[in-house]
């Protein structure tokens, strides 16, 4: 059998090929992502049922100069491997080699980086007017997901799109699904739209015997053709993506490739802005992946054949730390709430969402509502608890801001996977967080390292801290705990000799990287003691004392060092006049690449080999 994915190392080769032959290079491309996601985890499941889409848009498209934006850029794979980028596939997510996302910076086919959800419309939104600008030909395709057209900025690209009378097409690829279940009226409207017969279909036959009537027949197609709308609304009843002013066309079946070229055909012919409506089934193709397409979302290693994780991708994670003592506390206090921006397995609130339905909240993707939403409850004297990825939670900031600090109210934010997070590279690192919350007043930010930390500081954020609160844990599994470690409730606590000239200060599970550094340290003749932070804002009181009695102090952030947490500690520790000895700050002065947690780690100088450098060379005694 003649292997098709030989022959392809650009779109410009899909021209060559049969659509048989195209339909046969779908099945190759599935197997190679399915092989190589199995050995580097990733994205599998959207993955999957997206390759006939992106065969067709490459088979009647000429990408570069036609440009595609991939919205979240889970579902690019493909993609990739059709741009000239197949043989460093293998490399996908590790470091230095291929991002999991589309990036700018690795490739001139990714129109538009992207990892964050919704961005899609806007982004291309903005390509095809600067292209309009510049007088260059071709199309700009926005692709996105239905549960990504759950976030709000889509809506925000979508009305002004609409006006736009050029070559702008929207592919809705709808699975029915966001990460899993996809939820709201926007999901139950799509399933409406996809019970209707496609459009396109019936247009070419409305065309078909308008052509065949004599003398009169062409023109009046044409008019009609024109007349667009007005067909269109003969045909159907005007949809909300009509009234947004696209012209609607589907559903089609995202799988038949014989179709969606004839539909990216005709769809190339109408100069307006086009909403095309694909439906694709998530996981297609592998068995396991079709039967529970939401634990195949986002995956770690895994067997092809039993479709059973690898072992060293099991343990207890943070998250479901937090969803556990959620529960519990949530049994015994009927105003906690729960709330999600579709990431109710990824944040441990499965569970609560089983046991307490009616005080469970899934948002979708929608951060900003999210947090807004939560402002709401809170004034009403629930016990909101929006759990949220550090990096997602970028979104609500003015809404932090505006709908709850300044509302007065108490929100509890559980940021989840806080710090870096590895292989999904820059879009995903959780390294914003603790410097933004940094900012804001009446705001408490606890940074714990192990569980039983994670717990107390939970139930320290709902009763007995005031204001907002918000309690960041890493991504993962708890680091090593040194023994002898106690946790003592104070907001920080010290490790190692107290009479030490010198200290290392750091928060959240850098501090299993510092105790290691401390033993390097002292077989080196360095003695050094930890002052491990829990709460980061305000800061303890008695931690910077605890400092200022140091002659150096080394302050290792795993998140950004400019309006971080060191550089507040250092300007803090320096305001006591009595303090003489140096403060030397290492965060975070960049984004951070895909790799795994420890590679970055060790690349930012953050882990205990870069520590022990640092305080080698910068710290004479
Ligand atoms: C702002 C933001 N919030 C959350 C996520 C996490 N996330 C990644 S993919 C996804 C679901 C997207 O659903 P859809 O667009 O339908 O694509 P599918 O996964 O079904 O292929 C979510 C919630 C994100 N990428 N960005």
């Amino acid at each position: 059998m003649s292997n098709l994915l030989d022959r392809i190392q650009f779109p410009a080769d899909l021209k060559d090929l049969t659509v048989k032959e195209l339909q046969e290079l779908c099945t190759e491309i599935r197997s190679y992502i399915i092989r190589t996601v199995s050995h580097n985890g990733g994205h599998l499941a959207s993955n999957l049922g997206s390759v006939e889409l992106t065969v067709a848009l490459h088979r009647v498209f000429g990408s570069p100069d036609d440009q595609i934006v991939w919205d979240v850029g889970h579902q690019a794979y493909t993609h990739k491997i059709l741009t000239g980028r197949k043989d460093q596939f293998p490399t996908i997510r590790m470091q230095g080699g291929l991002s999991g996302f589309p990036n700018r910076q690795e490739s001139k086919w990714d129109a538009f980086t992207a990892g964050h959800s919704s961005t899609s419309i806007s982004a291309a939104f903005g390509i095809a007017e600067a292209r309009a600008l510049q007088g260059k030909p071709g199309h700009v395709i926005a692709v996105i997901g239905d549960g990504a057209l759950t976030g709000g900025l889509a809506y925000e690209g979508l009305n002004n799109a609409g006006r736009f009378g050029k070559n702008f097409i929207v592919i809705l690829n709808d699975n029915k699904m966001s990460i899993s279940r996809n939820v709201g009226a926007m999901a139950r409207y799509l399933a409406h739209m996809r019970t209707k017969p496609g459009y396109l279909k019936v247009k070419s036959h409305v065309e078909a015997v308008m052509n065949r009537i004599p003398v009169i027949g062409p023109p009046l197609w044409k008019t009609l053709h024109g007349l667009k709308a007005v067909l269109r609304s003969l045909l159907y009843n005007s949809t909300l993506f009509e009234d947004m002013g696209f012209y609607y066309y589907g559903p089609y079946d995202g799988h038949d490739l014989p179709q969606l070229i004839e539909v990216l055909e005709n769809a190339k012919t109408i100069d307006h802005p086009l909403l095309l409506h694909v439906v694709t089934e998530k996981g297609k193709g592998y068995s396991f992946a079709e039967k529970n397409p939401g634990a195949f979302h986002g995956v770690s290693q895994f067997n092809v054949q039993t479709g059973e994780a690898a072992s060293n991708a099991v343990g207890e994670k943070y998250s479901n730390v937090f969803g556990k003592a959620l529960c519990t506390l949530a049994e015994e206090d009927s105003r906690i709430c729960a709330i999600t921006a579709a990431m109710k397995t990824g944040t441990g609130l499965e569970t609560f969402s089983q046991r307490f339905p009616k005080r469970f909240f899934d948002t979708g993707i929608a951060e900003e509502h999210a947090v807004t939403f939560a402002g709401g409850l809170a004034s009403q004297g629930m016990l909101p608890v929006f759990a949220v990825y550090s990096t997602f939670l970028q979104r609500g900031y003015d809404q932090i801001i505006h709908d709850v600090a300044i509302q007065r109210v108490k929100v509890v934010f559980a940021v989840d996977r806080a710090g870096i997070v590895g292989e999904d590279g820059e879009t995903h690192q959780g390294i914003f967080d603790a410097a933004f919350f940094n900012t804001i007043p009446n705001v408490t930010v606890y940074s714990p390292c192990y569980f039983d930390e994670l717990i107390t500081d939970l139930h320290q954020a709902l009763y007995e801290t005031p204001g907002i609160v918000a309690v960041r844990y890493p991504r993962g599994t708890e680091p090593f705990r040194p023994v002898g470690f106690l946790h003592n409730g104070n907001g920080f606590s010290r490790y190692g000799a107290a009479d030490a000239p010198c200290a290392i200060v750091t928060y959240g599970r850098l501090f299993a990287q510092a105790c290691s550094a401390r033993q390097k340290l002292q077989q080196m003749g360095i003695e050094t003691e930890i002052i491990k932070l829990e709460r980061i804002k305000p800061l303890p009181e008695e931690a910077l004392q605890a400092a200022a009695e140091k002659q150096a102090v080394f302050f290792f952030e795993e998140g950004v060092q400019q309006g971080g947490i060191g550089e507040h500690f250092e300007s803090a520790l320096y305001e006591k006049k009595t303090y003489r000895g140096i403060c030397r700050v290492h965060g975070i002065h960049d984004f951070v690449s895909h790799a795994t947690v420890n590679q970055c780690l060790h690349a930012l100088g953050l882990d205990a080999d870069g520590m022990v450098r640092t305080i080698a060379t910068e710290w004479k005694i």
